[in-house]
């Protein structure tokens, strides 16, 4: 029965090949010659018509069986290829995790950044609040408010960035303390860091940006001993234990009577240098008794409380704190200078 053994020949072979082959892409070539629409099992299949009718039912589950059969090969097969291929991956990709990772560069804070952040935790652990106020502000809350007339040399164009007539980029922190003394009633203690703006060129003593702190208290029978003493512990606790200050007689239109405070040199601890110009002191912060208009102004009678504030300019004190000599150094975030500080 020539059509029958020719079956059992294709089967064999068609067995034999599975078995014997190694490439996915090989058995797939393999599946379509035997299996496909123009495959060998096809071309068998038409080959019925050639035999006896009476055996043709048998000859067609014979061809069905071979179609089974190489399939269950094809499939076992296919998966024992992939098997093995995942288990040549997991080999070759194997992860030695006890070796030491790679170093990730480490940032750091900014000398400004560091400096405020000792500076707000002195005056926090005092009890002082740390608030925050627009940078574009009223020129009522920048000047008026604070006892700067429209004639103070303070307004001049040449230093206040005005936005509109009565709109400006403040020029000190200051508008958030008014702001703060018409929002709540006293006591009031607080400190205010922040970015003021002047209309300045820049060089290597000038910034048309820079950082302030101020502070605030207000509350009833608050004299000036109590702001002479709240700064000193705070230039002792800020610049050592050693260190002694100076209270001069100054002048701000907000505060009456105001003092200007000169503390021991950092850098040569007194005994005179180039940062301070041989002084030995170096000058670190503007104060004085709230002015009771400005009291007034805010809605808080000045009969019956009182107040002091201060303020110092943080790119300042950064620069005595590490000597640098050019603030441009401070704003434009050069990885090799910011490095120098972590
Ligand atoms: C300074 C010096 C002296 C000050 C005054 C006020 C306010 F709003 F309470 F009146 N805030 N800040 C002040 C006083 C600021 O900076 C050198």
């Amino acid at each position: 029965m020539n059509a029958f053994s020719g079956l059992d020949e294709l089967e064999k072979s068609a067995l034999l090949e599975i078995e014997n082959s190694h490439e996915l892409s090989e058995l797939e070539a393999i599946r379509i010659r035997l299996l496909g629409k123009k495959g060998e099992l096809t071309a068998a299949l038409r080959g019925m018509k050639d035999i006896p009718e009476q055996d043709r039912p048998v000859f067609g589950r014979r061809v069905n069986e071979i179609r089974d059969r190489i399939t269950a090969a094809l499939e076992s097969k296919i998966s024992e290829l992939m098997r093995a291929e995942k288990e040549a991956r997991l080999i070759a990709e194997k992860v030695d995790i006890t070796l030491p990772g790679k170093k990730q560069p480490i940032g750091g804070l900014h000398p400004l950044t560091r400096i405020y952040y000792e500076i707000r935790d002195i005056f926090v652990s005092m009890g002082f609040d740390v608030m925050d106020g627009p940078e574009v502000e009223y020129d009522k809350y920048n000047f008026e408010m604070l006892n700067i007339p429209t004639d103070h040399p303070a307004r001049d164009t040449q230093d206040t960035v005005y936005i509109s007539d009565d709109i400006v980029l403040r020029t000190h922190t200051s508008p958030v303390q008014i702001r703060t003394m018409l929002a709540q009633k006293p006591p009031i203690r607080m400190i205010c860091p922040g970015r003021v703006y002047r209309s300045d060129d820049v060089d290597a003593t000038h910034s048309p940006i820079f950082n302030q702190i101020e502070g605030l208290v207000v509350d009833r029978g608050i004299s000036f001993a109590n702001l002479k003493d709240t700064l000193n512990v705070f230039l002792k606790e800020f610049y050592g234990e050693d260190t002694v200050t100076k209270f001069r007689p100054g002048h701000f239109p907000f505060t009456e009577p105001s003092a200007e405070v000169d503390a021991t040199c950092s850098k040569c601890r007194g005994r005179g240098c180039p940062a301070c110009k041989g002084a030995g002191m170096i000058e670190v912060l503007g104060c004085g008794m709230v002015h009771p208009q400005v009291l007034r102004n805010c809605g808080i009678d000045p009969d019956e409380y009182s107040g002091f504030a201060f303020g110092m300019g943080l790119d300042r004190l950064a620069n005595i704190k590490y000597g640098i000599t050019d603030i441009r150094l401070l704003f434009e975030n050069d990885i090799r200078f910011l490095a120098q500080f972590r």
